[in-house]
């Protein structure tokens, strides 16, 4: 076994790191610090920022934080993609509250660049309050800034304006290089004032570029990565830095690119997204079956998971890619697959698990790549509306399992054991004797059978396509557990007793066994629970579920600290939490959520979230005699389990009413494809070269908007021609990603709309690039001499993502050429995108349609003079037409409402919407593909206690009749409690 153990300290600046590190050793030599091995141990204190240097180091078992094993427990969410940076607290805490202790972040360079040298970092984009959050919930951060992150984001998180410059991305080309080390001068810059090392903050571990599998044996990737490790190092990043490997392939683990002679400060992660139907994998460092790569190919860095399914996103719906909703991923992917692959990651030794998605949130705005719609719910534990679900019961108690149980963070692997129907793992911790054993059911029936484990066979039963986990000779405060056949989760020392969690599915039976001398005393607190004492042993029994908590005193006579053993079902289990305050921990069962305790003197000062009529329990200090839940007062009792309980149940949450939307104004638009329209301002598309993948067609112009600077949404062209009668035909080539969507008019009339791809997949789309062409035969009328003007609307769907290294996301987007049959007339084209950033919305808030030019979608546009309709609409029209209506919302201050927008009609129609909040673009609805109906609009956007305006800008086809049909908001979920939510400056017109 290698022992060596490297620590990573506080240090600015590589050169000293390099020092400190051991100097220029090569790759595979003894780190400069002698090995010796860590004992078990508990884990470091929840992270702050406490002003105090941290060191970080591993080894092969685990992360070291000042010399402590701990194990990482991470979820992802995307602040890009939850634009309410109030609400990011509420996401944390609920992180926090069910058991992670770490948060991973991209950070989208897209989001924050509009330009070339143009940043920001404010407002929504706010990094720095989002790092400071994160610090002060108590979690760590795991920091993944690309430049590239796929993510299904436009471009996999390039800014728009990267399409239109010189060089490959992801390569060691020295333009892209240079735009590279802007964006992490700027990152860094924030990132430095957050780091764990420095006591600024909790950022633990940060990640360069993202599943690079291209260029891996070649000097531009190596040269590459190594730019990066260096950039990153120079500009006072001092954490260890990785790469998520996405094939397992043993890629990019220490030693295989040049890391400027510094050597420890780089950790080996592979990512991972097995499909529900197959059996999970063994990654980790055993290799056993013969497995390769995963933890295997760096035995000296700790099992690391940087990506690990926590869901997974939906494409479009319709015949094309049959997307089917988040809540069917939430089916495939539901709490028993979570718990059978996390388990299994478990039972291979890794120790940095990262849930991808713990909370997905919205691809808002043009941020989807094409391959997804604007819910990026991701069937994750926490879903879009911030709800959390059944699926977070498996991370909840694996989470605080890991957290509170210090073994887990040391396991070897242990001799064989068989138990029919079932995959055993067996496992051990080398300092406390404790056997771990992971069963797995991989087939669809429940399974019951022998489990022989060191201490004695066990009967378990384990339902299909589930796992379970189960101890033996495990230390629970001041006694050792025997065996148990439900799953411990978590144990605690709250005042002056030890309180351990057991759990398993609804129904199971808890068996466990504590070694306990003679004359113990077994108190069962609630009727459902059994017990019986042979003089050695003390045998308990509990049905799970039965009741909520079940609650067994243990105590003896040579112990003056009892052992409290609780009993849950998931349901049950996650409604306990506990949380360390400087007096010492609390445990406390009851609400949806807790947020937040201070113990003052005799006092429990707790907040938090209920969502149902419950009691409240708390243990905690000794003393404790009052109990304050968000602000108030409750009366208490102490009970025979030493706990400070409600007398009485606390209230379910205030009715909340939601208006209905009606009083709708109507405008439509598009003068642009009107004759007559003044251009004049457009910007001429007569270039000849550009930097794009897709060919320039011989005798120019670029059409392509991305080489006019206009990267997001909706683009317009306006093509003046001299005509003829012979005109025959006009062919549209265009390229748009996904389901984009080209309109074209001769003088005002139209001549029809392409969609991408036709929904009856008999188009001749070149799967990936989503270009194709499109005749339109032109009617006798259109034909005469004279000036014509071709007006073209192309929807775009975003720029593809780089997955490969290349550069795809210069694949062309907009018109690409027009071919005239007939006659080959002369054309100047001009083209208008979308006008120049919001300042406060961002780049990616508004695409070219004439509406958002003239800013038709902010609060306050003058649209008394609108005409009023009312919904469903029947209408037959191509172009846009807009809807206006403003509507109140009176929530109680206490209640956190999460609400959405529902839209609905015959999914016959062809027609789209883009759903402005108070000037906000909170994503697309396409009436005829689906599958979104629900549309979240996120507090703080909206003002849960005001005034509000809606906008619609509505695309349709003459094919068939448009709506908006029905038009509501939806209450998505209701709290009391909550937090404290800031609104969203949204500027107007
Ligand atoms: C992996 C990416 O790293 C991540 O950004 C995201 O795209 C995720 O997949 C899927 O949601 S890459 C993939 C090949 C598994």
């Amino acid at each position: 076994m290698a022992l060596s153990r490297r620590t990573f300290s506080a240090l600015a600046g590589s050169a000293a790191l390099g020092l400190a590190l051991g100097g220029s050793g090569g790759p595979g030599a003894p780190s400069a610090y002698a090995a010796r091995s860590v004992p078990t141990g508990p884990a470091p204190a929840p992270p702050r920022a406490d002003g105090e240097q941290h060191t970080i180091g591993y080894d092969h078992y685990s992360l070291l934080v000042d010399g402590r094993r701990l194990v990482v427990w991470s979820g992802e969410m995307h602040p890009f993609r939850l634009p309410s940076p109030s609400l990011w607290r509420d996401v944390l805490q609920k992180m926090r509250a069910h058991g992670y202790n770490t948060v991973s972040i991209y950070v989208a360079w897209n989001y924050h660049s509009p330009a070339p040298g143009s940043y920001d970092f404010t407002g929504v984009r706010d990094l720095d309050l989002f790092l400071r959050m994160a610090a002060e919930t108590g979690l760590y951060v795991i920091l993944r800034p690309g430049p590239y992150i796929n993510a299904e984001v436009d471009g996999g998180g390039f800014p728009g304006w990267l399409t239109a410059t010189h060089g490959t991305a992801r390569t060691d080309d020295p333009t892209y290089l240079s735009h590279v080390d802007e964006w992490l001068t700027q990152v860094d810059r924030i990132a430095r004032k957050h780091l764990f090392t420095q006591g600024t903050g909790t950022i633990l571990l940060y990640q360069i570029e993202n599943e690079y599998d291209s260029h891996v044996g070649e000097a531009a990737g190596r040269d590459y990565m190594a730019h990066l490790y260096r950039k990153v190092r120079a500009d006072g990043i001092d954490v260890p830095l990785f790469h998520n490997d996405k094939g397992r392939n043993g890629y990019w683990t220490p030693g295989s690119f040049d890391t400027g002679g510094e050597r420890g400060g780089w950790l080996y992660g592979f990512d991972g997204y097995p499909s529900p139907a197959t059996t999970p994998p063994d990654w980790g460092h055993y290799g056993r079956g013969g497995m390769k790569g995963g933890a295997t190919a760096s035995p000296s860095t700790p099992g690391f998971v940087p990506e690990f399914g926590g869901g997974w996103f939906d494409p479009w719906g319709g015949a094309w890619f049959d997307g089917k909703g988040y809540a069917e991923a939430r089916r495939t992917r539901d709490a028993a697959y979570e718990r059978r692959f996390y388990l299994t990651n478990l039972a291979n030794g890794l120790t940095l698990h990262n849930v991808y998605m713990t909370f997905g949130g919205t691809s808002w705005g043009w941020l989807p790549a094409p391959v997804v719609y604007t819910s990026y719910d991701y069937g994750a534990a926490i879903d879009e509306g911030r709800n959390v679900t059944d699926k977070i019961a498996p991370l909840h108690q694996i989470g605080h399992l890991v957290q509170r149980v210090p073994d887990f963070a040391k396991l070897d692997e242990a001799d064989a054991v068989k138990a029919a129907g079932l995959k055993v793992y067996h496992l051990t911790n080398p300092d406390t004797g404790t056997h771990v054993y992971v069963a797995r059911n991989d087939g669809s029936g429940t399974v019951t059978t022998t489990l022989p484990t060191d201490a004695g066979d066990l009967r378990i039963t384990v339902p299909g396509k589930d796992a379970k986990l189960l101890v033996t000779g495990l230390r629970l405060g001041t006694r050792t557990l025997k065996y148990s056949t439900a799953q411990p989760s978590m144990c605690l020392r709250a005042g002056r007793q030890d309180i351990a969690l057991f759990t398993g599915r609804r129904g199971d039976m808890a068996e466990l066994v504590l070694k306990c001398p003679d004359g113990t005393d077994v108190m069962r607190l609630d009727p459902e629970a059994g017990w019986a004492s042979d003089g050695n042993d003390v045998h308990v029994n509990a049905p799970l579920g039965q009741g909520g908590l079940t609650r067994v005193l243990v105590r003896d006579g040579e112990n003056d600290t009892p052992l409290l053993l609780l009993f849950a079902d998931d349901a049950t289990s996650v409604r306990l939490f506990p949380y360390d305050t400087p007096t010492g921990t609390v445990l406390v069962y009851g609400p949806a959520l807790l947020r937040h305790v201070e113990v003052r003197g005799s006092e429990v000062h707790a907040t938090g979230d209920i969502t149902g009529t419950t009691v409240l329990e708390v243990w905690g200090p000794r003393g404790i005699r009052t109990l304050v839940w968000n602000g108030r007062t409750v009366p208490t009792r102490v009970t025979a389990s030493g706990s400070l309980m409600t007398t009485g149940l606390l209230p379910a949450v205030p009715e909340v009413r939601l208006p209905e939307l009606g009083g709708w104004r109507m405008r439509t638009e598009n003068p642009e494809a009107g004759p007559g329209f003044d251009d004049s301002s457009w910007k001429a598309a007569d270039r000849t070269t550009s930097y794009s993948t897709t060919p320039v067609p011989d005798g120019g112009p670029v059409l392509f908007a991305d080489d006019y600077g206009f990267h997001y949404g909706d683009v317009w062209y306006r093509g003046t021609f001299t005509g003829s009668s012979d005109i025959e035909e006009v062919s549209l080539a265009y390229s748009s990603g996904t389901q984009g969507l080209l309109m074209a008019w001769l003088d005002g009339e139209p001549l029809g709309t392409h969609r991408m791809p036709v929904p009856d997949k008999k188009t001749t789309i070149r799967k990936g690039s989503w270009a194709t062409t499109v005749a339109f035969p032109v009617r006798e009328q259109l034909r005469s001499p004279g000036r014509h003007v071709l007006s073209v609307l192309v929807r775009r769907m975003q720029h593809d993502e780089d997955g490969t290294a290349h550069d795809t996301h210069k694949a062309a987007r907009g018109l690409t050429a027009a071919i005239f049959k007939g006659a080959s007339p002369k054309v100047s084209w001009r083209i208008q995108g979308e006008g120049a950033p919001d300042p406060v919305r961002g780049p990616l808030n508004n695409g070219g349609l004439y509406g958002e030019r003239e800013g038709w979608h902010l609060p306050g546009f003058p649209d008394r003079d609108w005409e009023t309709v009312s919904f469903p609409r029947s209408v037959r029209r191509q172009g846009v037409t807009w809807y206006r209506t403003d509507f109140r919302l009176s929530v109680p201050a206490d209640v956190d409402a999460s609400v959405g927008l529902v839209l609905e009609d015959d999914p016959n129609r062809s027609y789209r919407a883009q759903i402005f909040l108070n000037g906000w673009n909170m994503g697309q609805y396409i009436n005829d593909v689906g599958p979104q109906h629900t549309f979240v609009l996120p507090n703080g956007i909206l003002r849960t206690r005001g005034n509000n305006t809606l906008a619609l800008a509505v695309l349709s086809e003459l094919t068939t009749l448009s709506g908006p049909g029905k038009v509501r908001l939806r209450l998505w979920g209701t709290a009391a409690g909550g937090i404290p939510v800031n609104t969203v400056p949204s500027p107007g017109r």
